[in-house]
């Protein structure tokens, strides 16, 4: 594995499973952005030939487009897990997620970057329900089912943020090498609430950036009914972890312990700015 010590900025980690009608045109609206987006796919074995897209594009984004291919569906949470380690391992500032179905719209990436550049953010969350931010064509049970785990979130562990199961992010390195990825073990909506959470308790600072999410037009949905219990049954346990054990000091990094980070309470939730 060639490692790099210079510093790269931006690095986009798009997991993929069975996306061949949505990889082509999403990796070409990132490079098209023309912001310095660097791209790395995460691909676990798609049926259809997914990763064979990609690799037939790595000559013609040379440098920018990367592939990491595992052997089967390991689930959206290791993939990123498996991404953030590479990231790190090669020095990018800004680490993104996003679903390669459009739901999240390639030109927010730069607000989001901009969010954690210049506006104090360490993370940066694409915001459906913050003010300004909204969902469009999905169906009512979906909304209900977000909005609700949105709800049911906030309830139960107390962070101030309104989308913590938003997949569209921007975490700066500082907080990914904080947190001890080994011990965030979730696969679905879970894993996205546990980084959020875990960010939180580590004392990072949170800016929900209003987006408008878009419901999936081509391809098929990974959604199942796995993936909602896990959420309902994590997000108790994070809880629970949170309040009878030392969470925090089960999800810091003792390798890496960032002095900034080390002795902080609770992260807090920037106000919304334009
Ligand atoms: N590598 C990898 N990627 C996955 C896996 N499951 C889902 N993905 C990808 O993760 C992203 C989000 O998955 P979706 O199926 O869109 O899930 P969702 O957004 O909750 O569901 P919909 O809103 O119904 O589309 C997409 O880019 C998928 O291809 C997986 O097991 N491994
Ligand atoms: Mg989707």
């Amino acid at each position: 594995m060639l490692i790099l010590n210079t510093d790269l900025e931006k690095l986009v980690i798009i997991p993929t499973y069975n996306e061949k009608e949505n990889i082509t045109s999403i990796l070409h609206a990132i490079f098209n952005l023309n912001e310095g987006f660097h791209i790395l796919v995460i691909d676990d074995g798609s049926p259809d030939g997914t990763a064979q897209i990609v690799k037939d594009l790595l000559p013609k984004f040379s440098g920018q487009l990367f592939i990491e291919e595992r052997t089967g569906k390991l689930g959206l949470g290791t993939a990123y897990i498996h991404g953030f380690k590479w990231a790190i391992s090669r020095n990018y500032q800004f680490i993104f997620e996003i679903d390669a179905d459009f739901s999240h719209n390639p030109k927010d990436l730069p607000r989001l970057y901009h969010a954690c550049k210049h506006q104090g953010a360490d993370v940066a969350i694409g915001s459906r329900y913050t003010k300004g931010g909204g969902v469009v064509n999905w169906p009512k049970n979906r909304i209900a089912l977000s909005k609700g785990a949105s709800l049911y979130t906030r309830m139960i562990t107390w962070m101030p943020v309104k989308d913590p199961t938003a997949g569209f992010v921007c975490y700066k390195k500082e907080v990914l090498e904080t947190i001890n990825l080994d011990e965030i073990r979730f696969v679905g909506y879970a894993f996205q609430i546990e980084m959020k959470f875990a960010a939180w308790k580590l004392g990072f600072k949170i800016k929900e950036v209003p987006i408008i999410f878009q419901d999936r037009t081509y391809g098929t949905s990974k959604m199942n009914k796995g993936i909602v219990k896990e959420g309902i049954l994590g997000v108790l346990k994070l809880r629970w972890h949170s309040l009878f054990t030392n969470y925090r000091k089960r999800v810091k990094n003792s390798e890496q312990l960032t002095a900034g980070a080390k002795e902080k309470e609770a992260g807090e939730v920037l106000a919304e700015t334009k």
